[in-house]
């Protein structure tokens, strides 16, 4: 069966066609939008540059004569990944030897709403469904083995590139998957932080993909667990993952979103909408509402909760409104946390862990606090929290009511 690999343009079925051709078309197709904007760069030099470092990555593990990897000591672990805001099940503080974690990911390409009450979708491509993809989790030494699964009914080829491995693009040279295809890539851990991952298919298809849902997190946990600057350890009760998604959605000349009949069918509106470089959304979980309303996050007085925030495309600045961050790794868990946070930074390409103790019941809206994004453009989760009030913390002393002068 023929596939449309770039959308418009290539049907074939012939993986060596298809190297050739695939950036090359999409240069082609983004012509117009280059017209529009002569300044702008130009997509056949991006995507010829960028298909040579993907051929360069390749190449370099194929030919190589380095030694086989040592895998003496190693225990084999299969790790199974969840859809967000959860976490798979895994301990804190390892025991035992290092580990070969097993986790599968499809590449998903599925229409997702947006937003209901504006009609917003988009054909999201995604790891397993999900917008982010699931939360990988692993300690210092383990290594992650992950096959990756390009579902036969897929219009799109994908990859993936782990900012937490080292070498060949981050494994985005080594993992290319057309419909139909599954690879299997292994990569040690060996820097412990949160770290973000994404499709990196090669030029435009880049921020296409990424932009179109196609990142998630991996946690790598040092092996004696969290710890705060004086070394004591630190131990969460369970953890938030929230994915913060900028969309780029093409609209009609009404101002209305525009709707495509299959994945990739909004290829070059998506670039000429991208190009602006405002997003039309920026999201948790991949939805307006994805994590308010009946979806919102659950926790307790006592609970302390670990959150995990990936961004793979931009700054975000999270900020829990009426709590804090109490240890915030902005950086890796190399360094010491940052304690006592009001809003912390997300760079973007990058996964932060913020902690903290919840002492108060209530709702606690956790935004992007550039809060044009965070109200506006949809960046707000909540989180409903039980137990019992503490005045001492806080109290109304006087309810409104008139005054007089
Ligand atoms: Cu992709």
């Amino acid at each position: 069966m023929s596939k449309l690999i770039n959308p418009g343009l290539v049907k074939t079925n012939r993986r060596n066609v298809l190297r050739g051709s695939l950036l090359a078309g999409a240069a082609a197709m983004t012509g117009a939008a280059s017209m529009a904007a002569p300044r702008a760069p130009k997509f056949k030099s991006i995507n010829q540059s960028s298909a040579k470092l993907y051929k360069a990555a390749e190449e370099q593990a194929a030919e190589s004569t380095a030694k086989p990897a040592d895998l003496t000591g190693y225990t084999r672990v299969k790790q199974e990944l969840v859809a967000p805001p959860f976490a798979p099940v895994h301990e804190q503080v390892a025991t035992g030897g290092p580990k070969i974690i097993e986790v599968t990911m499809d590449t998903t390409e599925r229409l997702m709403v947006v937003d209901e009450d504006t009609g917003a979708s988009v054909w999201a491509l995604t790891y397993n469904g999900s917008v982010p993809g699931p939360l990988i989790i692993c300690h210092v030494g383990d290594m992650v083995e992950l096959t990756l699964r390009n579902p036969v009914d897929s219009v799109m080829e994908h990859n993936i590139d782990f900012h937490a491995s080292t070498g060949a693009l981050g494994g985005g040279g080594l993992t290319h998957v057309y419909p139909g295809e599954e690879v299997v890539l292994r990569w040690k851990a060996t820097k412990p932080g949160c770290f973000t991952y994404h499709c990196a298919p090669g030029g435009a298809m880049i921020p296409y993909h990424v932009t179109h849902g196609m990142n998630g997190a991996v946690m790598v946990l040092p092996r004696e667990g969290l710890k705060d600057k004086d070394g004591n350890p630190l131990k969460y009760d369970s953890i938030a993952y929230i994915g913060e998604q900028d969309y780029y959605l093409p609209m009609d000349d009404n101002g209305d979103y525009r709707t495509y009949e299959a994945a990739g069918d909004d290829y070059s509106d998506s670039i000429e909408a991208m190009r602006g470089l405002i997003p039309t959304h920026s999201v948790f979980n991949g939805a307006v509402g994805a994590l308010t309303g009946e979806h919102a996050l659950k926790a307790k007085v006592g609970e302390t909760v670990l959150m995990i925030h990936n961004q793979a495309n931009r700054d975000s600045r999270p900020h829990l409104i009426g709590g804090h961050g109490n240890y915030v790794w902005e950086s890796s868990f190399t360094d010491a946390p940052l304690q006592d946070m009001e809003t912390w930074f997300v760079r973007g390409g990058c996964a932060v862990a913020a902690m903290y103790t919840f002492e108060q019941p209530g709702v606690y809206a956790y935004v992007n606090h550039n809060l044009i994004e965070g109200v506006l453009l949809g960046a707000t989760a909540h989180f409903v929290v039980d137990g019992e009030w503490d005045n001492n913390l806080m109290e109304q002393v006087v309810a409104p009511r008139e005054f007089s002068t």
